[in-house]
């Protein structure tokens, strides 16, 4: 793909979503349509409803959204990197949410668990493929705050505090967007984030949050940890 169409891919999707389902639907609708059977590759409403313009809606759902995933065979070791927000013992954890219920491990474990083998990319230039296992964020916003999709943004931050990080909210909705449990098959290490992390394949690993404590919603850019050391807020792809 080339730099003017992936350009023109987000510009595209930007334009769908400001100008349509996911804000008008919000995050119930959204669940709701992915989980439409699809017809020719795109839930079915999208094609019929709303008179929507099908090029637009194809530049929607493409694979070149989705960020790339590997076969078992390449999967790789770990490697620990940003310990921000993980020096405290862990005790009582329990995930909290702005303006929701606070959730035990279990609480999220009984949501449908989501498996893929995608890549985690760090901005100091190395890359680890990783398999994650865990709970879509689209499927745990649908569930326990279905407001939430009406904002504009997500804030994430260990319980401390001290690492925390902002996500726009098609980004945290996005298919690949994980609250992981596992990692490589087995429950998360400690360093790795135990007992829940943000896995984001759409976004570097600055973005991943590791050891989330609290979530919340807001229409208002939230504050970000490496944002306010000069890299960039967005820092997709
Ligand atoms: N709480 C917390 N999460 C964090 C960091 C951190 O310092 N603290 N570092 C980030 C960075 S820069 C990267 S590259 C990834 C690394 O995740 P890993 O240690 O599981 O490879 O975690 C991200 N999440
Ligand atoms: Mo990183």
């Amino acid at each position: 793909m080339s730099d003017v169409d992936r350009e023109m891919a987000r510009k595209t999707r930007r334009a769908f979503l400001t100008g349509g389902i996911a804000s008008a639907a919000g995050v119930g609708g959204w669940a709701w349509l992915r989980s439409r059977e699809p017809e020719a590759g795109i839930a079915w409403p999208l094609r019929k409803a709303l008179g929507l313009n099908e090029r637009v809606a194809r530049a929607y759902f493409s694979p070149a959204r989705m960020a790339r995933t590997f076969e078992p065979a390449a999967i790789q070791e770990g490697r620990v990197n940003g310990q921000i927000g993980l020096e405290d013992e862990l005790e009582d954890w329990k995930l909290t949410i702005e303006g929701g219920p606070a959730l035990t491990l279990d609480n999220i474990k009984a949501l449908p668990k989501t498996e893929m083998i995608t890549e985690l990319k760090c901005i100091e230039g190395w890359e680890r493929i990783l398999k994650w296992g865990g709970v879509r964020f689209a499927d745990f916003v649908a569930k326990f705050v279905p407001s939430a999709g009406k904002q504009g943004y997500v804030a994430l931050e260990t319980p401390d505090q001290k690492y925390y990080v902002g996500l726009d909210m098609e980004s945290a909705l996005h298919p690949q967007t994980l609250l992981a449990y596992e990692m490589n098959g087995a429950d998360l290490e400690d360093e790795h984030g135990a007992p829940l992390r943000l896995v984001i394949p759409v976004k570097y690993g600055i973005k991943n949050l590791k050891r989330i404590g609290r979530i919340g919603f807001s229409d208002t850019k939230p504050r970000d940890y490496w944002a306010e050391r000069g890299y960039d807020w967005y820092a997709g792809f």
